[in-house]
């Protein structure tokens, strides 16, 4: 086709980089674009329709559940529970793991955790939102048995896969599998996602520092310090730009292309940080380090916490290598 990689064929040519590659993992990745295809549908025409506001129920998280939330957190568990190739899949929008335990997906050897619309609260101002997700090799015994917490518990150095769906001016699926980071727009018109944004590779510095200034005051003073130093200090010249969509994924997508830092450290209010490890910091970790960029929690790499609770959260600072080491000097 006319130059045109699609993300199934492109999946499909860099099969060969897996050992032992069965095609499960490759058709596990089919399922999520599938699902998140549908999900790019219901976000582009979310005014349109009575999906908008609120469910009226509150999840794990003590968090108001948006209609769009539960819509995507139900279209991505059933593609992946009809698609076969994973055992079972730990959801922000879940207290606990779903284990899939019919016949098809018991022995698959893979687990996803995932955060299936991050941002929800901007979907009724019409700004950016995406989804976050990431695979790992099952630990647990297969042969009959359905997947386990510890399953869902490995540290993210033990990623086999993660990636996101931004659902912004365009939809992006970006993804890694341990060899380099590759970015694929849908292309409405076909229905398909199509290879845009080969081997991405973050800038070693940049401008964009992005976090919530409505927490400066609940700030320790490290982070403070850091922060003024942004606000008078320039980059080669060039003043730092403060950036913040509140929507980790619109935040962090455009540091991975243009440089820059996001931080979600941790408050007064919120000793271990906002952000959750499993399914949110882990795999943009994964994917900012495989693009050459650095996350940490300002002492220890995100990818070698290891996780106690599926909902763990972990104070955060990701982004362009230089900008991470330079917030770690302030701590
Ligand atoms: P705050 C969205 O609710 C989210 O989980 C992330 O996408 C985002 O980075 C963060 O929370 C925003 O949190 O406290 O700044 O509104």
């Amino acid at each position: 086709m006319n130059g045109i990689l699609t993300l199934d064929e492109f999946i499909i040519q860099r099969q060969t980089e897996f050992d032992y590659s069965t095609g499960e993992f490759s058709r596990i990745l089919r399922d999520i674009g599938f699902a998140g295809k549908v999900v790019h549908r219901e976000v582009n025409k979310a005014g349109l329709v009575e999906i908008l506001g609120k469910t009226g129920t509150t999840n794990v998280q003590g968090e108001e559940v948006q209609k769009l939330d539960e819509y995507a957190n139900n279209r991505f568990i059933e593609a992946l529970r009809f698609g076969g190739e994973c055992a079972g899949v730990c959801s922000e929008e879940n207290e606990t793991f779903i284990a899939f335990d019919d016949k098809n997906s018991i022995d698959s050897k893979y687990v996803i955790a995932m955060d299936p619309l991050d941002g929800s609260s901007n979907i009724d101002v019409n700004v950016s939102v995406g989804t976050i997700f990431t695979i790992y090799r099952r630990k647990s015994g297969f042969l009959g048995k359905p997947c386990q917490l510890e399953d869902f518990l490995q540290r993210g150095t033990s990623q086999v896969a993660a990636g996101y769906i931004i659902y912004g001016s365009s939809t992006m699926l970006v993804y890694t599998a341990g060899h380099g980071v590759n970015g694929f727009t849908l292309d409405p018109s076909i229905g398909e996602f199509c290879l845009s944004h080969p081997k991405i590779r973050i800038p070693k510095k940049g401008v964009f520092y992005s976090y919530n200034h409505g927490n400066y005051t609940k700030f320790d003073d490290s982070i403070r310090n850091y922060v003024d130093h942004c606000f008078k200090e320039t980059v080669n010249g060039t003043s730092y730009g403060y950036r913040y969509v509140g929507s980790m994924v619109a935040d962090i997508h455009r540091n991975l292309l243009k440089g820059g830092i996001f931080m979600y450290p941790k408050t007064s209010d919120a000793v271990n940080g906002k952000l959750r490890l499993v399914y949110e910091c882990n795999p943009m970790a994964f994917i900012v380090e495989q693009a050459g960029g650095r996350a940490t929690n300002g002492h220890q790499r995100i990818m070698e916490i290891e996780p106690k609770e599926l909902h763990q959260r972990t104070p955060i600072f990701i982004g362009s290598e230089d900008m991470v080491l330079e917030v770690e000097s302030f701590l």
